[in-house]
């Protein structure tokens, strides 16, 4: 098995992605062909994973934000997604369970991967969030969220925390699932 050149999935990945992700065999081969035809190096950077986000986010800057949701991607940290790694994301931001959601959205918030988020780490990306914001939907917003320190803030509350208490993955799961407000918090939807 291991490395095929000849632009089919190997079957290792294959059945780890049928295993891991709700997506059927069909699927997962269509969208490595794809992925080979838009990437031919197998591989994702930084770079190009920034600017895939600046396209989708023209009125506003979406390279803090990239940089965070490609780390929370890349899980071997070697500065780079492979197919894996990007199925696996496609799987977990958009049609996985509300679980896995946000088992990934803990993941973004953990800037410094141990496996607690600190509300400085909240702070960060909720001011990466707020660049994601353009500007006329900036001032739209109620006023105990209109500051990226007012969104931190205001999240860190449903976690039931002091201000130098550390929230473990559960910990933020259920708050989020508790809260809907929380849910809304954590994540930018455009268009609203
Ligand atoms: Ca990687
Ligand atoms: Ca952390």
């Amino acid at each position: 098995m291991g490395n095929t050149k000849s632009g089919i999935v190997s079957k290792e990945i294959l059945e780890d992605l049928k295993l891991n992700t709700k997506f059927t065999e069909t699927e997962i081969t269509q969208w490595y062909d794809n992925f080979k035809k838009q990437c031919p190096t197998g591989r994702i950077s930084k770079e190009e994973f920034e600017r895939i986000y600046e396209k989708f986010f023209p009125e506003s800057d979406a390279q803090t934000y990239a940089q965070h949701v490609f780390r929370s991607f890349d899980t071997n940290d070697d500065g780079t997604l492979d197919f894996k790694e990007y199925i696996i994301a496609l799987h977990m931001t958009s049609t996985g369970k509300t679980t896995r959601k946000l088992e990934w959205a803990f993941s973004l918030f953990d800037v410094d991967k141990n496996g607690y988020i600190t509300k400085s780490e909240v702070k960060e990306i909720c001011a990466a969030i707020f660049k994601l914001i353009p500007k006329d939907e900036l001032s739209a917003l109620p006023s105990d969220e209109n500051t990226a320190e007012k969104r931190a803030d205001k999240l860190w509350t449903f976690f039931d925390k002091g201000d130098n208490d550390r929230v473990a993955e559960g910990e933020f799961i259920q708050g989020v699932m508790d809260n809907e407000d929380a849910l809304r918090l954590i994540q930018y939807t455009p268009g609203k």
